[in-house]
Formats: C-alpha cells, structure tokens, sequence
C-alpha cells in the first residue's frame, strides 16, 4: 500500500503519509496531490539510512545540552551560527534555541568539542537529505508531467546552492498558562524550494491549511520525514503547489528537537516555471526573479510577512 491515513486523536491533522518504496507512477501522482492540497507530506522507505539521522540527532542534543556561555560561542546566527529567541534581523522572538548552518561550506568550529564529528554527521546527514528532497522534486516533475525531470532538482545539485541546515531546540515552558507565550517560532512560510523536517516525538507542528485556522501535527511514524513546499516550489509551479504557513509550539513538559533543511538555489539562480505548466489559460502568476533578489526580500520583513506576491507578473 503506498499511502495510508493513521488513526489520530481529533484534534491532529494525519497529513498524507507516501511510501517512496511504492510503484514509481503512482507516488508521483499522490506526491503532487499532497503538494497541491495541503503543501504538506510524510514521506517513509526515504532511504536516509538510521545512523545517518542518528548521528545527527545525537550531536544536536550534545549541542544544546552545553551551558549558555558555551553556545553562545558559536554565535550570534549572523547570518550563520547560534541564536537564542531572536528569529532574523526584524525583532522576531519566539521560546526556541537553534543553530543555522550553511550546507556548504560549514565552517564554524565552535559548535562542538569535537568539530570533526560534528562536521561528519552534517555532511552525512545533509547529503542524505539533499539525495531525498532531490528524488522527491524528480517525482514531482515527473507527476506533473515536465519532461526534464530534473528540473527542480538541479537547483540543489548546484554546487553553489544556498541551502541551509536548521537545528532547532524548544525547551519545555512549564509556566504555560493559555497560548499567549507558547510560540516557539512564529507563523511563516519556508521561503526556498522544499523542507525536510526531521522531529522528535514531541508534538508542536501546525499547518494553516486557511487563514486563521491552525491543526496540529502528530509526529509519528518516527521513521517519516516530514516535506514541505516553500515559497521557490510555488512559484516554479506557478501556484499550483502550495506553500503553507505553518508555526511549532512548545510543550509543557518535554523538549522538541528538530532538524530542517531547507533545499534552495544558487544567489544567481532564475526562478521561471517550466513552459510546460504554461497555457494561454495560465499565463504565468509571477515575474522572474532571482533567489538573491527573493532572499534579500525575505530578510528585509518580518517573519510570518507573505512576500510571494510582491513577485506577482502585472
Ligand atoms: C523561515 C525558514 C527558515 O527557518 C529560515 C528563517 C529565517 C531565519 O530564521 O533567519 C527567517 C525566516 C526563515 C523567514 C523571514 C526572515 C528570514 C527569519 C525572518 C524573519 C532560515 C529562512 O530561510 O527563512
């Protein structure tokens, strides 16, 4: 069976869970129907082999278990490196810890005592991932009928591209009282091409399917990745896959671990949709741009600011 809906509690959205060991065909076609209806998949078979994501989750929780002085060292996130409750440049806060990374090249030596395991469990775990989110965009050219399968893919590939490496750490707020001071990070879209999101078993993810409206998501299976479209895939589609605002809570009780990549182009890369998803009936919704051009207008706004339709063709 290629894809299944778990039971859940009523208040959980189980978002479509895709076998990728399933018939090649029809994971494509339920890839781009998850892609076009919520902006949200699991996927599970991804191939990122267990030691892999281990390793990784293993050095992330050694990271964020060290006394502040010693995190602090690998910051300020300027762009890059530690940063605790300031999300960005604009005055954003949320109850999160996290380390951003470049993908290449990673360079900052202060993370852990010993920088040459750290540096080989990120370049273990991003290959892994780039692999996986490269496989997925090949099935969603293919199920969207492009010829050039990889299209979307060689965004990634490219030796030059400015895809990065998120760790974030949401420790428990005991005091919880209502809602009020339970963001961890606050709503936005993923503004690069594809997310694969790697949590523990800590609830906290909402997708805003519509404005105003927040479902939660569960965190299992524990073997899934978690995808998601951002706002590069959108308008290479030409809106027909949506990137979806989303938020993570913090838990009362228990930490939440989790780990993004964020797959994006080269500084220099043109976003155009492929001709193919072109008709006189739908002409292209957005301009080209650049991913500079688009980056540097992300990190001009606040976080949950909605910057695609600044890009919007007249
Ligand atoms: C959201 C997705 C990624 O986490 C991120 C974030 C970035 C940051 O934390 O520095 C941004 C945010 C994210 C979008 C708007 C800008 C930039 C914070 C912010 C206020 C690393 C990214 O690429 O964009």
């Amino acid at each position: 069976m290629v894809v299944a809906h778990q039971p859940s509690n009523r208040q959980e959205k189980e978002l479509p869970i895709i076998d990728l060991m399933g018939e090649r065909s029809q994971v494509s076609k339920l890839i781009v129907k998850a892609s076009e209806n919520l902006g949200f998949f699991k996927v599970i078979n991804h191939g990122v082999p267990q030691h892999v994501i281990k390793a990784m989750e293993d050095e992330s929780y050694d990271f964020f278990s060290k006394p502040t002085s010693q995190k602090q060292r690998a910051g300020p996130a300027n762009p890059y490196g530690y940063g605790c409750k300031n999300i960005g440049f604009n005055g954003d806060h949320g109850e999160v810890e996290y380390l951003l990374l470049h993908t290449n090249p990673l360079s900052n030596n202060t993370i852990s005592n010993d920088p040459t395991l750290f540096r080989c469990a990120v370049n273990g775990y991003v290959e892994g991932v780039r692999e996986l989110a490269c496989e997925i965009l090949e099935l969603m050219a293919e199920g969207l009928g492009v010829p050039r399968t990889s299209v979307l893919s060689n965004f990634l590939r490219d030796s030059h591209s400015d895809s990065l490496l998120r760790l974030n750490h949401y420790p428990p707020l005991v005091q919880l009282v209502n809602n009020t001071n339970s963001i961890g990070f606050g709503e936005h879209t993923d503004p690069q091409i594809l997310t694969i999101l790697r949590s523990n078993d800590v609830p906290g993810l909402q997708i805003s399917p519509r404005d105003g409206f927040w479902v939660p998501v569960s965190p299992h299976p524990s073997t899934a990745f978690c995808v998601n479209v951002g706002d590069a895939l959108q308008a290479l589609t030409n809106g027909r896959f949506l990137s979806v605002r989303h938020r993570a809570m913090v838990n009362s009780c228990r930490r939440r671990m989790s780990m993004a990549y964020f797959g994006a182009p080269a500084l220099n890369a043109r976003i155009v949709c492929p001709p193919e998803l072109l008709s006189p009936h739908e002409p292209n919704l957005y301009r080209p741009f650049t991913w500079d051009e688009y980056k540097k207008a992300t990190y001009s706004r606040k976080l949950g600011d909605t910057r695609l339709h600044f890009f919007r063709a007249q």
